[in-house]
């Protein structure tokens, strides 16, 4: 049993997660557009991620007998400049969601809900891992700077990525 505040916060992750999922499929079709096919797949592997992050919430809103409500997903933007940039963007919106995470444990620990406080554990290492993983590609971007080779070798690596769901699932 959870809350009705906390059934709505949850409901309002959903939607923060779908927009996520949203951001980094149009990111996805950016960089295709312009012949950055590994920073596409990159981004396309983010968006599964997302979708991920989205469902284990619905399945958890589910569990606790509460009704899942989906609200409208914004419109994300479809231009992003530079790869840098683009990147800068990721983590400022990871940034943005890792805030959120922790507005949920903090009314989950005012409300004493402990099995919301454990199952949102899970999200809190999460984004340890997703704003790491944006400083790693951002310190890369920086040092080769407008160097197209090493544009080039960066985007052969990230073509590398593969959506590995996680082990629970
Ligand atoms: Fe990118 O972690 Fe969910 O939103």
């Amino acid at each position: 049993m959870i809350s009705e505040k906390m059934t709505d916060a949850l409901n309002g992750q959903i939607n923060k997660e779908m927009y996520s999922a949203y951001l980094y499929m149009s990111m996805s079709a950016h960089c295709t557009n312009v012949g950055l096919d590994g920073f596409a797949n990159w981004f396309m592997v983010q968006y599964q991620e997302e979708m991920f992050h989205a469902m284990k919430l619905y399945d958890y809103i589910n569990d606790q007998g509460e009704k899942v409500v989906l609200e409208a997903i914004e419109q994300p933007p479809t231009d992003f400049g530079t790869t840098l940039e683009m990147f800068e963007a990721t983590l400022e919106h990871e940034q943005f969601i890792t805030k959120s995470i922790n507005d949920l444990v903090y009314l989950a620990t005012e409300e004493r809900d402990y099995a919301t406080q454990i199952f949102l554990q899970w999200y809190v290492t999460e984004q340890i891992e997703e704003e790491g993983n944006d400083n790693e590609i951002i310190a890369k971007l920086k040092l080769i700077g407008d160097d197209g080779n090493g544009l080039f070798t960066i985007d052969r690596e990230l073509a590398a990525r593969v959506y590995t769901p996680p082990a629970e699932e």
